[in-house]
């Protein structure tokens, strides 16, 4: 196994691993190893089956059936879809259901179908963006929380005829909503990061609504800097794999044609 660093901030590319085999213990160990210090991992597998996704996967934890992506069902509803065929879109930076309790600790999305071009994804480092911050500012986030939930998604789909009012109103009342620490250690590197993301993150929690906002908006800014972001040009075949706990993403939907791509997601350790 070979890896090639992407960028400075965060990313490489794994060669030398057949993901249609069984990797070994000692193999999973580097590649977890690798996994954390790097954030987002590319390996290309064409050739592997959705069941072979879900079997690697789970060599890194429990696998989660998603909270409102389409899935393949039956045996396979883990593997969920992300078709924009069927109008399915991630076109904003967030990191994957921080509206949950224990939101997953890492996705691998294996590319099925690309566009000729466009549809790359966006990565942006949580904890490179932390740690660049100053001083007085992170003084300032420690022991803030904030509130996660899905009531902008919802809202936007309100607003485009996709949720109709009874949703959007339960996801304002409480459909699942969720306080996390602004600032999160990673329970394998021990890194700090920021962890809220303009998605799914409301208000810090005890803030007036213009400060929360000003606050907000600002980490959003500073994160998604490009000293802190690497830009994936998806090739067929390719399984990206991203840690949740140090990272935010966007897919952009930018691109004619269609884009499919199947995804797995890993159950967290409950430590946010
Ligand atoms: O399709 C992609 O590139 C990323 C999709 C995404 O944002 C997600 O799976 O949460």
């Amino acid at each position: 196994m070979e890896l090639v660093k992407l960028t400075p901030a965060l990313g490489a590319e794994v060669r030398g691993l057949d993901l249609t085999s069984d990797l070994d213990q000692t193999t999973m160990s580097a590649l977890v190893q690798a996994f954390v210090t790097h954030q987002v991992l590319v390996i290309n597998a064409p050739d592997m089956t959705p069941e072979q996704h879900m079997a690697f996967g789970r060599r890194l934890g429990e696998i989660e059936v998603h909270a409102f992506f389409p899935n393949l069902g039956g045996t396979r509803e883990q593997v969920s879809v992300l078709d924009s065929a069927d109008g399915t879109t991630a076109s904003m930076w967030h990191t994957d259901e921080t509206f949950l309790a224990e939101p997953p600790m890492a996705t691998l999305t294996h590319a099925k179908i690309l566009p000729s071009t466009g549809g790359d994804t966006l990565f942006a480092s949580s904890s490179a963006a932390y740690n660049a911050l100053s001083p007085r500012m992170k003084d300032h986030l420690e022991g803030l929380t904030a509130i996660h939930d899905l009531s902008r998604t919802t809202e936007l789909r309100f607003r485009f005829g996709l949720a109709d009012a009874g949703q959007y109103a339960s996801a304002i009342a409480a459909d699942r909503r969720i306080a996390h620490p602004v600032v999160r250690t990673h329970p394998v590197t021990g890194e700090k990061s920021l962890f809220v993301n303009p998605t799914y993150t409301r208000h810090i929690v005890g803030l007036p609504p213009d400060e929360s906002d000003m606050l907000l908006g600002y980490l959003h800014r500073h994160t998604i800097k490009e000293q802190f972001v690497y830009r994936h040009r998806w090739n067929d075949g390719d399984l990206l794999m991203w840690d949740n706990r140090s990272t935010m993403h966007l897919a952009l939907a930018d691109f004619e044609g269609r884009r499919l791509m199947y995804r797995v997601s890993v159950v967290g350790d409950g430590n946010v």
